[in-house]
């Protein structure tokens, strides 16, 4: 297997040596987070698979369908509508960068002051280290912070781009402008597959996405329990995956593993003890393969129940209405969907991201918040006033924690961590 992905990644022109080193370290890592728990549910084999040759399975699949005349859509964020591209019979991947590994790379070309994200996700371009960086035919960007913005003029002077110009509110004129974006994006899309995009390829491809969404609902449904039948970091690897596997597979897969949990619940088969305080992440999203949080918070005897972020319910809830009769029905639907609907800190106002906080915290009966935000992303930074604010008038413990990909805050995070479940505990 290891013969046949270095040839792989040498034919897409990778930097063999350096990622060697990558490969070197994730499975120690990997290892570190994941195989040290106990109880893991055997539906979590699958997803540990692809873990373990994450550079080398699905980028396989991914060539072979290019091979066949398919085209890959990179994209960096949940505004992005998969179903256009599947509709197009396109495939899409995410590219967010989740490791420390990148950010030098990236930090050649960025400011040093940019987020972790943002610079893990240039330098694994740059660096010629990530396969998916190198296989995805078009990257698709989208104006959400000014870090990203800035960030897709570098990586388009490299590969070709097509930017989604996101409004930063709500309003009727800005529903009409992300529908405009959303037709564009499909007469792009059509463009480079070559294939139209018909109402019934549509419809099929929103029934698609909707299973997923549904899969993964059904999923976080069984964190809501008492029992908790699997862990957040195995939930978080589950979402990470979400982004790039095939979304009927994963669909299935979830659906399979849900049986098992709910079967867990059913006879009381936790995790973790009946008293360990439940935690919701809320913030930045956690792009693979960032799993730090969700260790220091576990491995402290917590569990975390909820993430509110792009990498947690921002990516799943709400689904499209199915039975569209026209194209431009379909897109307003699918602009209802992704506007109306996905609370990310870059609109203003952005009162709804509270509300949903506060709904889900209840909804999953956490004990404590955990608002987390990637260092130098300032607009959740600065959202984190109104999210304190509110859940401390709501009587739910909070607990703002910046941080970036190193492991050199692990120690004070642990002391930070530590010292908020243990006053939730004494609560
Ligand atoms: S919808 S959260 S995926 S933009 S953390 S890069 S905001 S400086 S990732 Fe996001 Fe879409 Fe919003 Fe979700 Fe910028 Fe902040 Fe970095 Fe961020």
């Amino acid at each position: 297997m290891a013969d046949k992905n270095h040839e792989m990644w040498n034919a897409l022109g990778m930097d063999l040596e350096t990622h060697d080193q990558l490969c070197a370290v994730l499975p120690t890592a990997f290892g570190d987070v994941f195989l040290t728990q106990d109880n893991i549910p055997a539906g979590m084999d699958y997803f540990y698979t692809v873990a373990g040759d994450i550079h080398g399975l699905r980028p396989a699949e991914l060539i072979e369908a290019q091979k066949a005349g398919k085209k890959v859509f990179g994209t960096f964020c949940v505004f992005v509508p998969d179903e256009i591209v599947i509709a197009a019979d396109g495939i899409v991947t995410g590219l967010c960068g989740g490791s420390q590994f990148w950010v030098p790379e990236g930090e050649t070309v960025l400011p040093i002051n940019t987020c972790p994200l943002i610079k893990a996700s240039l330098g694994a371009r740059i660096g010629k280290t990530c396969p998916f960086f190198r296989i995805a035919d078009i990257y698709v960007g989208e104006t959400t912070c000014d870090g990203k913005k800035k960030a897709y003029e570098i990586l388009g002077e490299d590969v070709p781009m097509h930017i989604m110009q996101l409004p930063h509110s709500k309003r009727p004129k800005d529903m009409e402008n992300w529908k405009d974006e959303i037709e564009e994006f499909a007469a792009r899309v059509e463009e480079v597959t070559g294939k139209k995009i018909t109402i019934e390829k549509l419809n099929e491809a929103i029934k698609v996405i909707n299973g997923k969404r549904k899969a993964l609902s059904r999923l976080y449904d069984c964190r809501k329990e008492k029992c908790v039948p699997i862990s957040g970091r195995d939930v978080l690897l589950i979402m990470q995956i979400a982004f790039f596997d095939d979304p009927q597979r994963l669909s299935q897969v979830v659906n399979e593993l849900c049986d098992e949990l709910e079967e867990r619940i059913r006879n009381n088969v936790s995790v973790v003890n009946e008293d360990a305080p439940r935690i919701m992440l809320t913030g930045t999203p956690l792009a693979v393969p960032n799993w730090k949080l969700h260790n220091i918070i576990e491995s402290s005897g917590a569990i975390v129940v909820c993430e509110e972020n792009c990498t947690g319910t921002r990516y799943f809830t709400h689904s499209v209405r199915e039975d569209n009769k026209t194209l431009d029905e379909a897109y307003a639907a699918l602009t209802d969907r992704y506007m109306t609907n996905i609370n990310c800190a870059c609109f203003t106002p952005n009162p709804g991201r509270v509300e949903d906080i506060i709904r889900l915290a209840k909804e999953y009966h956490v004990d404590g918040v955990i608002d987390l935000n990637l260092k130098f992303c300032s607009l959740y930074d600065t959202e984190g006033y109104f999210v304190e604010r509110e859940l401390k008038k709501a009587g739910i413990p909070v607990l703002g924690l910046e941080t970036d990909y190193t492991d050199n805050d692990a120690e004070q995070l642990r002391t930070r961590i530590g010292a908020f479940l243990e006053m939730i505990r004494e609560k």
